[in-house]
């Protein structure tokens, strides 16, 4: 097929009422890939989808009504559960953003990413930005784009500065906008979404004066819960274009999030940030917080809307994570998928119309909160803590089925299981000199 220049790339407009001083209050930062076909789609009978992939901050698995939060209003994300799949064992492929943004663009886990951390770009600058991709890093914006995708990206990037070999215009993205300088954390949303929760949460812990970091609030129970409301509010903005673009039939729109919740700090009544996550149950009773590889930390929301693929308001148990949407978007699209990908195309399961089954066990060699490691494959999670300290935490064995809480460590009574899944752990992944774990590297 001739390549083809797309006339008119954007579905939405430049014009648009984006309201960036809106966007710019948002701590739980959308990342937004919005992918329109080209006019070469016209040449076939079925066009290939535009794509619109969705990627939430630091949002936790129980923070959207559909995945049984109570307290926060999220009712344009809780219609997009209902129009289609929604995943309850969705996992990011890292614990802190970049490393999870890494594993999301190149489809490779964290035992054979770039980036493995969340780490200083070196250059010296004020805000330097993480440490960049490399030039010869193959990312999903790239593949789509030879399959002669328009492509953009909105917001939060992380994999390294504009004028690095990972700035978002290097990676295969034509147009990268970030409407604000980051808050990431901070809690800034608008005043009337905080207006709409209660004054009464506040009264036992009272303001927040920025003892665990980031910014002061005077409510952060409400300042909070005005965060994800507002984010949901955007995203029933893109949903709502993409009906009045006459797009939505021929959209596949993915949301997720890039780690759990935000994590304790020395102030016991507030997590990082002022966050009051007990408080909203926010990662749904699961152990641990974003930086863990416990469930609350990699857990996250996924929901999945694709007009006529993807049955309307159904549920899928089955273990999926970030590296797999590098192939499921190859899949979608008929791109042509690079050989070493280590997730799997999710199609089946988005479409209910074959058995999914994974070619080899989910990974993750997290080299944040004390170096980690972690390995799933089915039901079964093995999990080893402090792995760069002296006396490394000893593997623990959970069954997430029976306790996905991981209370009951089994690792006692599952030797040959254990070893198996540790095997892969040692064996299923790269060195890399910036990421170096002397306890694999030696051997
Ligand atoms: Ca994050």
């Amino acid at each position: 097929m001739p390549r083809s220049h797309p006339t008119q790339p954007w579905p939405v407009p430049p014009t648009a009422p984006y309201h960036p001083h809106r966007t710019s209050g948002l701590a739980i930062t959308s990342f937004i890939l919005a992918l329109a076909t080209s006019l070469c789609s016209l040449l076939s009978a079925a066009p290939p989808p535009n794509i619109v992939f969705i990627l939430a901050d630091d949002l936790g698995y129980g923070e959207l009504g559909s995945y049984g939060q109570e307290k926060i209003k999220t009712p344009h994300l809780d219609q997009l559960a209902r129009d289609g799949l929604r995943f309850t064992r969705h996992y990011t492929g890292a614990a802190v953003c970049a490393p999870a943004r890494c594993t999301l663009l190149t489809g490779r886990h964290l035992g054979h990413a770039e980036i493995r951390n969340n780490g200083d770009s070196g250059n010296g600058r004020p805000f330097p930005g993480q440490w960049p991709l490399s030039a010869g890093a193959i990312t999903i914006a790239k593949t789509l784009k030879s399959a002669d995708y328009a492509t953009g990206g909105f917001g939060k990037w992380g994999l390294g500065p504009s004028d690095s070999t990972g700035g978002p215009n290097n990676q295969g993205f034509d147009r990268f906008y970030l409407p604000f300088v980051e808050p990431h954390l901070s809690m800034q949303p608008p005043q009337d979404w905080i207006n709409r929760y209660p004054e009464d949460w506040d009264k036992d812990n009272g303001p927040y004066r920025g003892q665990n970091g980031y910014l002061p609030h005077p409510r952060p129970r409400a300042g909070y819960a005005a965060m994800i409301s507002d984010l949901d509010e955007h995203v029933g903005t893109i949903l709502k274009r993409l009906d009045d673009l006459g797009l939505r039939n021929n959209t596949l729109v993915i949301f997720t999030s890039d780690n759990g919740t935000t994590h304790p700090g020395n102030d016991p009544k507030f997590h990082i940030g002022g966050v009051d996550a007990p408080f909203f149950n926010s990662v749904a009773g699961l152990r641990g917080w974003k930086g863990a590889l416990y469930e609350g930390g990699i857990r996250v929301p996924a929901i999945v809307r694709w007009p006529g693929k993807v049955k309307p308001g159904t549920t899928t148990d089955t273990p999926s994570y970030f590296p797999d949407w590098f192939p499921t978007l190859c899949q979608a699209t008929g791109a042509k998928a690079p050989a070493a990908l280590d997730g799997d195309d999710l199609t089946p399961l988005l479409t209910a119309t074959a058995d999914f089954k994974r070619h080899k066990p989910m990974v993750w060699e997290f080299h944040g909160y004390g170096t980690q490691l972690a390995v799933i494959d089915g039901p079964w999670k093995a999990i080893r803590q402090n792995v760069k300290s002296k006396t490394p935490g000893p593997w623990e064995l959970y069954n997430l089925s029976e306790d996905p809480a991981e209370t009951n460590d089994l690792a006692a009574q599952h030797p040959d299981l254990l070893q198996r899944l540790t095997n892969i752990s040692a064996t299923d992944r790269t060195p890399n000199p910036r990421a170096k774990l002397p306890l694999y590297d030696n051997k």
